[in-house]
């Protein structure tokens, strides 16, 4: 492992809510959720002020609006993330070839290999300069962890959130990790942590003082071995360039094989719902979603189904799984279950569309995707997602505050005007039309577009 602070991990804050933010000055300094709006839907992110409240990634959406009733409420527009991610990823590959990016709004850089920082002193002045560039160039914060390995760098950067900068100086490393819970180190999620937590195993110290043969006995080899290494602070992962996604996928290995036919159901949910985890992380969506089973005498099984189009919807990629677990025998025993998608896209306006259209006719948004055949007159109909952006032939540019009932209501502000006035219109006003995301920052947008406001931010069109 080397012995300077030059791995960098970025993390953008709030990400989805703050380009929201920025992009909408009435909602600055606000709670804003953003999120599915459908029946089913879940938060995909909040912002800093909508956590005061407890609402988090993941939760459901009836929840969030229990907790925070007075919260904005906004469909995800990931075109435009996506834009952004492309521009902070682009600050990233200025520092070095080394970038790892891990979803859109993180990455791993390796400073050292790209020559830019060679010490501390280097390291700190790179990543502060990088935290000043993404403002200047996106308008948005993010917090950056340096540290001598990829684990730590990843906490540093959540112990300097929001908008901060901490360095884990080499040499520190066990002192720092071993209060910490167990579920700090990569690998645990909470059934590691539920069974390391009833071997009486709650912190990172108390791994390092159970030992490594203990740890094999609880984990097995594998997982025991490389979370004892995690725990003593030796992680030699190396950063890794970007490589062109195919699928995404997740498996787990079992020590004792499954029989029970419900719990080889939920273990499959459960995989189901990780693999989204993973795909919604990384900007995309698939229309393939594999079931992978070996059995007790490890035959290998896949099975995979196509959907009508690319789905990032928790209940449609567990309900394929459920039907594909149908069709495969597992009374021996089960000792490897995989689910994945692939038949990856990225997120385009058409997805958003269908979404959209399935939230405004009351069904579950994923049946817009996933059901075979049946047009929704809905769809042909014009619909106002909540936070997309319109144009109006008299008032200019816009968002969408809120709509139903024949009626639209818009706020007019852009991101460089003061918060703007609402107004409300019919839905079908001929003077009102959907518009492109506008630059965060007037004029700081990459190819220069004029003056402040000037063109639409370029967002990757459908492929
Ligand atoms: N995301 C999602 N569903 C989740 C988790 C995240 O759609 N279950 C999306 C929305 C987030 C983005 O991915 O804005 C980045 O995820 P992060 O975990 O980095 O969360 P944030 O950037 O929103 O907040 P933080 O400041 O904690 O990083
Ligand atoms: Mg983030």
């Amino acid at each position: 492992m080397r012995n300077t602070p030059t791995i960098l991990h970025l993390d953008m804050d709030a990400f989805f809510a703050s380009v929201e933010q920025a992009s909408k000055p009435s909602l600055r300094g606000k709670a804003v959720i953003v999120g599915g709006l459908g029946p089913r839907g879940v938060v995909s992110t909040s912002s800093y002020e909508a956590r005061t409240f407890g609402v988090y990634s993941a939760m459901p959406m009836a929840q969030a609006r229990r907790l925070a009733p007075n919260a904005a409420y906004l469909v995800p527009r990931f075109g435009l993330y996506r834009s952004i991610s492309e521009q902070v990823m682009a600050l990233l590959r200025e520092l070095s070839p080394l970038v790892e990016p891990l979803s859109l709004d993180e990455a791993f850089v390796d400073l050292e290999a790209g020559g830019t920082a060679w010490d501390e002193g280097s390291a700190r002045l790179a990543g502060a300069k990088l935290r000043a560039d993404i403002r200047a160039v996106t308008g948005l914060t993010g917090s950056v962890g340096l540290a001598a390995s990829k684990m730590l760098a990843k906490i540093a950067s959540e112990q300097a959130k929001p908008d901060g900068l901490v360095v884990i100086e080499p040499g520190t490393e066990r002192a720092l990790l071993g209060p910490m819970p167990v579920r700090t180190l990569p690998g645990v999620g909470p059934a590691t942590g539920d069974q390391l937590r009833r071997a009486g195993i709650a912190t990172v110290e108390e791994i390092a003082e159970a030992g490594e043969d203990e740890l094999v006995r609880l984990l097995g080899k594998a997982h025991g071995h490389a979370l004892y290494a995690m725990a003593l602070a030796h992680d030699e992962r190396p950063v890794v360039a970007e490589r062109e996604t195919k699928s995404v996928s997740v498996e787990d290995t079992y020590d004792v094989d499954i029989h029970d036919r419900v719990r080889v159901g939920l273990e499959v949910q459960r995989l189901a719902d990780r693999c989204v985890r993973r795909l919604r992380g990384a900007g995309l969506s698939g229309r393939t979603i594999v079931l992978k089973v070996r059995r007790y005498d490890f035959s290998t099984l896949t099975r995979s189904e196509t959907l009508r189009g690319p789905t990032d919807d928790p209940a449609v990629v567990r309900e394929a799984a459920a039907r594909l677990l149908d069709s495969v025998d597992t009374t021996g025993g089960v000792r490897l279950l995989g689910v994945g998608v692939s038949g990856l896209a990225d997120y385009t306006q058409e997805d958003l569309f269908a979404q959209a259209a399935g939230d405004l006719a009351d069904a579950a948004p994923e049946e817009a995707v996933a059901e075979p055949v049946e047009e929704r007159p809905a769809v042909a109909e014009r619909h106002w997602p909540a936070g997309h952006d319109v144009r109006h032939a008299e008032h200019g540019h816009g968002w969408v505050q809120g709509s139903g009932l024949g009626r639209v209501t818009v706020r007019f502000e852009t991101p460089g005007s003061e918060p703007g006035r609402v107004r409300t219109f019919r839905a079908d006003d001929p003077g009102l039309e959907p518009a492109d995301p506008l630059p965060l920052v007037p004029g700081g947008a990459e190819g220069g577009g004029g003056g402040p406001g000037a063109g639409p931010v370029a967002v990757r069109g459908s492929g």
